[in-house]
């Protein structure tokens, strides 16, 4: 295939200088034997009998003899979206244009900042649940479950699926299953967005549990995924949106409307990232070496908390912590105050986001103490 390719565009630019060329560097090249089961499918396509069978290759057929797309994964549908960004707002606008029982979306306090511009921009209207509580540094479960059970029935909730940005604080295995029962007892419509799949656990099936809990408890979610982060494609802009419907009729009525959607926006998405990504998670050698890279990234993310937080005690700080190891993904909600930011930028020139988020992922061994030491200095 790759030949063939580099035939054609070589072929017609060197036409002139192959005829002068006496031998080629490749006569001596043998023809290959044809593979043994690819190869009898290659004899099948060229056999010109009506009556022909295909018998050769382990790939399933329907009894029509054409191949088998399994229901399960016709109930998917899946248009590539402008990364994370983009995907979440293909998403806002179906919302939008289809979601005909609420404009409501309720979103964590906090949540990720362009959520409040992605929804408001495409038409919907903003509401907030209780998630964090910044005296322990850790989830509000209870505020949370509270305000949640009294989302009016059929609203939109938007849910992080690993790894909450800004506060690296996700719910445990348990507390999502008490989330999907009261969102399903309400009826609500379930907003996945999954920006750091593989950065919260290291193991992207851990990090997809709660998205795969919801679909199992038969919650129909949307699903905005980035590979950003996780594949380190961020200026290629790789990501999805996810329709998770009841039938494959649905599935392609769905996938029709989101087509319009998006043919006016920008028509069709780039292809490169997308091709990467796809290439990545269906060839097994490149897929394995994936893996083990998100984990090595997280594992990374994951010393540096140790290492801050060993370097704080070491600077002599008497504040606890725990938060910092005890939270989890690419970020760390400090609890630094906004007027202690402003000290850490101006006389420090470290820089973080004015809600005292730190990306850990900009942390190092080698700039971990100087980190350590401006924090205890704004904090002491
Ligand atoms: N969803 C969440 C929760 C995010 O944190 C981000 C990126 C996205 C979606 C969007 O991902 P893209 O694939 O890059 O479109 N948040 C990062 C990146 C900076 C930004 O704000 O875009 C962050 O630092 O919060």
């Amino acid at each position: 295939m790759a030949l063939l390719y580099s035939r054609r565009l070589l072929a017609a630019p060197r036409l002139a200088a192959a005829a002068s060329r006496a031998s080629s560097w490749w006569s001596h090249v043998e023809m290959g034997p044809p593979d043994p089961i690819l190869g009898v499918t290659e004899a099948y396509k060229r056999d010109t009998n009506s009556k022909k069978m295909n018998l050769g290759v382990g790939a399933y057929r329907d009894d029509n003899g054409k191949p088998y797309v399994l229901n399960c994964v016709r109930k998917y549908v899946t248009v590539q979206g402008i990364s994370g960004t983009g995907s979440l707002r293909i998403g806002a606008n179906f919302l939008q244009r289809f979601f005909k029982a609420s404009r409501d979306v309720y979103l964590p306090k906090p949540s990720w900042g362009n959520h409040t511009p992605i929804f408001r921009d495409a038409g919907m209207q903003l509401q907030a649940y209780r998630y964090y509580d910044p005296k322990t540094c850790s989830l509000d479960f209870s505020g949370a479950m509270d305000d949640i059970s009294k989302i009016p029935e059929k609203s939109i909730i938007l849910l992080h699926a690993c790894a909450h940005n800004p506060t690296g604080v996700d719910p445990r295995q348990e507390q999502w299953k008490e989330l999907a029962a009261t969102v399903k007892k309400r009826n609500l419509l379930v907003y996945f967005d999954m920006a750091y799949q593989g950065f919260a656990s290291g193991d992207i099936n851990r990090d997809a549990w709660a998205v795969r809990h919801f679909i199992e408890q038969g919650i129909n979610i949307v699903l905005s995924q980035s590979f950003a982060k996780n594949m380190g494609l961020y200026g290629e802009r790789a990501g999805a949106f996810t329709v998770i419907c009841s039938d494959a009729d649905e599935a392609k009525r769905v996938e029709s409307q989101l087509k319009i959607l998006i043919r006016p926006m920008y028509s069709n998405p780039p292809v490169n990232g997308a091709r990467i990504a796809s290439l990545i998670l269906n060839t097994p050698d490149l897929r394995k070496e994936w893996l083990t890279e998100v984990k090595g990234m997280a594992d990374r993310i994951i010393s540096m908390r140790t290492q801050l937080v060993s370097n704080l005690k070491k600077e002599g700080s008497s504040h606890n912590w725990q938060h910092i190891t005890d939270q989890i993904g690419m970020f760390c909600f400090t609890g630094l105050k906004p007027e202690q930011v402003e000290r850490l930028i101006k006389e420090f020139s470290v820089y973080m986001t004015k809600d005292g988020r730190i990306s850990v992922a900009g942390v190092t061994s080698g700039n971990v103490g100087y980190l350590a030491h401006a924090i205890h200095q704004v904090t002491k």
